[in-house]
């Protein structure tokens, strides 16, 4: 008998509890364990229901998706839940935590369902490139109605349980514990004589415009396919017999299960935990942080300084004069009436962040106390450096010194106080209290208890938080510079700003470069582009037509023009017509012949040169792993999650292909597309990129 479900008796009541820590996944023991626990209970006389409830934070957290890939064992999930829906026994569920995926499947195969309030339920399978495989496309339309079905399924939303009470996925809410919740329920379901009301035996719902919903599902996924998929499985729900339903799930189930979208986003699934775990820091404590202090209250400050309060800690902002800081707080106030008006905070903790937690001062000497102080000031190094040594003057011994930078030297900056292992970087992405993705700049000097406190406050602040080295663009904005360089060199041989953005779109980005050139503001990267011409580090053949768009004061959606007119809303997308005779009076001017490129070739390119500058991220230890690459990619870059990350994509496109590609670049310009010595190495060695993600 497995070891994961206890046995005991109350009463005339089975009780099977499941201890598979830390959230119930439903490992093979688990299922193995639930069936053999059925058999017992129905062989044991006086037994008269089942109660099945989960042992921790968890009725069930769904499938086990360490099995994904592997040869599945048996007892299959789908046949699992048929035979518990088939019991004589009453078969009851008492939820509490999340019941997802196969655990929501195990619930509604149940015949009754109790939760409390706090509970969750939620069929997250597309977000693993997958539907509901184990009944739940089945079974659940026929509780709730085709619509509210195919809402929960294509989101793969969590749903709180009155929300499940109201949709009828949930049979009663009730506070207390749910041992003792399910255990009263079903004493009066038996003293009332309640029958067993198996879901499958329940009229299907009426259907939809199948074929509509399909479509404006796809459309919506942005090249993802998993969403459209569970509108087939629903509408077989309805125009087959169950059996033959579950058979049809099971078909589209096991074809999603071989896709490249499933391999993505799975990788992606562990990768997102995987990234802030650093072998490093295992048993590093990091320091208290309760207070931090925010220098500069400009858009990334106030973003910063609300990420905090939202996070529940102090926030001391300081602003060079009260008019400044005043606005600072301005910002501050804006984003946090977005958090009201979304639910994340109420109207007390709303009140309670802008006159207690916040404060807006204007000399550094009130930073004494704070246990971290982050920078968002100018980016550049003279300023910063000023900034640093006010701090090194005020912050007590132990305080944490940071900088938001985006590409300056962390090591510069350390070296200028006279505390250099409390200096590190915090690159958050703006909006900051938005954005996901924070890069945690480790400088030479930096100690291992001041990363292991980047960390921690990027856990607080619900980030997802990269280990990167010091170099120019650390790892995002590096890799960015480089694709973008091929892209603007695609342009420079005749592809347009509009056609490389359309093919990237249908690559599944949901704004192709230029696009979001605009959106970000052009001066951005006009800067960059004179900075680094200034270093001496412009391309070998040099674009001027974005310059000559900036010249003219076109920055983008800021501006209303950029490379897209915005006249009509920046949802209508229309080409400047302007930009064109820019393009081409630097083919003149370079005496350049432009031609053509089919949407494959762009594709083809621009992911060759964001591998390649991948891999030598990796290869030179500013990202640790491939996997870290791909993470900020996918949470700082928009980059599409169903292919799990570039690094993830192009081990599935395969090494080889991609390093013959590169290669052939080359031709054209050796620099720019000199290949990696790490992505040489592994084609060389018949190796993948996940290979290093398994080294950690
Ligand atoms: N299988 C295996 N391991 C899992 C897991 C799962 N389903 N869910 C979580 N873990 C691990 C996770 O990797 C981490 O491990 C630890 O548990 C804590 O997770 C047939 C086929 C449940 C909301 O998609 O959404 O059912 O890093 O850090 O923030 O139709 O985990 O500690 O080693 O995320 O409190 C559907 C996925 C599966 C749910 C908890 N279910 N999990 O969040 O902790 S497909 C899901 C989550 C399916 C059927 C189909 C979250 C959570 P480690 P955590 P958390």
């Amino acid at each position: 008998m497995s070891d994961k479900i206890a046995y005991s008796r109350q009463g005339d009541i089975a009780v099977l509890t499941v201890q598979n820590p830390p959230v119930n996944a439903l490992s093979h023991a688990v299922r193995q364990g639930l069936w053999d626990r059925m058999d017992q209970a129905e062989a044991d006389a006086g037994v008269r229901a089942v109660l099945i409830v989960g042992e921790g934070r968890a009725f069930f957290a769904g499938a086990d998706i360490t099995e994904f890939g592997k040869p599945p064992l048996e007892p299959h999930l789908p046949d699992l839940i048929n035979r518990i829906e088939a019991s004589p026994l009453l078969v009851v569920a008492s939820m509490h935590g999340v019941s997802l995926g196969g655990g929501l499947e195990v619930a509604l195969g149940c015949h009754n369902r109790i939760a409390v309030p706090s509970a969750k339920v939620g069929l997250p399978e597309v977000h693993l490139g997958l539907i509901p495989g184990a009944g739940g496309t089945q079974r659940l339309p026929r509780l709730t109605g085709v619509e509210p079905a195919l809402d929960v399924m294509t989101t793969g939303r969590h749903i709180g349980a009155d929300k499940a009470h109201a949709l009828g996925i949930i049979d009663v809410v009730q506070d207390g514990d749910p041992m003792e919740n399910g255990l009263a329920y079903v004493q009066k379901l038996l003293a009332e004589g309640a029958a067993r009301s198996p879901v499958s035996e329940m009229d299907p719902p009426a259907p939809i415009d199948w074929d509509s919903a399909f479509d404006a599902i796809l459309a919506r996924g942005r090249g993802q396919i998993s969403p459209a998929w569970c509108v087939r499985a629903v509408q077989a729900s309805v125009e087959k017999p169950f059996a033959e339903g579950l058979k049809a799930e099971r078909q589209i189930f096991y074809d999603l299960m071989q896709t490249d979208q499933r391999k993505g986003m799975i990788h992606a699934f562990f990768s997102e935990r995987a990234v802030s775990n650093l072998p490093e820091l295992k048993g590093v404590d990091p320091r208290p942080v309760q207070h931090i202090g925010v220098i500069g209250g400009g858009t990334m400050g106030a973003g910063i300084a609300t990420a905090a309060l939202l996070a529940g800690l102090r926030v001391h902002l300081l602003e060079m004069s009260a008019q400044a800081g005043e606005a600072a707080r301005g910002r501050i106030a804006g984003n946090l009436a977005g958090a009201l008006k979304r639910g994340k905070i109420s109207a007390d903790q709303h009140d309670a962040i802008l006159t207690q937690a916040l404060q807006i001062v204007t000399s550094y000497d009130t930073l004494s106390d704070v246990d971290l102080a982050v920078e968002a000031v100018f980016e550049d190094m003279e300023v910063k450096k000023q900034v640093f040594a006010e701090l090194d003057r005020v912050c007590k011994p132990g305080a944490i010194l940071a900088s938001n930078t985006s590409y300056l030297d962390i090591d510069a900056i350390a070296a200028t106080t006279s505390r250099p292992g409390d200096v590190l970087g915090l690159h958050f992405f703006s909006p900051a209290h938005v954005m996901k993705l924070l890069e945690v700049v480790v400088g030479a000097e930096t100690a291992p208890d001041v990363v292991a406190t980047g960390f921690a406050l990027g856990k607080m602040l619900g980030k997802i938080s990269v280990r990167a080295g010091v170099c120019d663009g650390f790892i995002g904005n590096r890799i960015l510079a480089t694709y973008r360089t091929a892209a603007d060199q695609m342009i420079l041989d005749g592809a347009s700003p509009y056609d490389i953005d359309a093919a990237l779109e249908a690559f599944g980005f949901a704004m192709g470069p230029f696009a979001v050139a605009d959106l970000a503001g052009l001066d951005i990267g006009w800067a960059v582009r004179k900075r680094k011409r200034a270093e001496g580090q412009a391309p070998k053949r040099d674009a001027t037509y974005a310059d000559t768009l900036c010249e003219q004061g076109h920055f983008g959606q800021k501006t209303g023009k950029g490379y897209y007119d915005y006249a009509a809303g920046p949802k209508a997308r229309v080409p400047n017509p302007d930009v064109t005779p820019m393009i081409e009076a630097d083919h003149a001017r370079l005496g350049i012949t432009p031609r053509l490129f089919t949407r494959e070739e762009i594709v083809r390119r621009y992911m060759a040169a964001m591998v390649n500058e991948s891999a030598k991220v990796v290869g030179e230890g500013i990202a640790r792993r491939p996997l870290d690459v791909d993470m900020t990619l996918l949470f700082g870059y928009g980059f599409p999650r169903y292919h799990g990350g570039p690094l993830k994509w192009a081990d599935i496109v395969g090494l080889e292909a991609l390093l013959k590609d590169i290669k052939s670049y080359a031709i054209e310009d050796a620099d720019f597309w000199a290949p990696a010595p790490l992505l040489e190495q592994l084609v060389a060695d018949g190796k993948t990129f996940d290979d290093l993600n398994k080294k950690g």
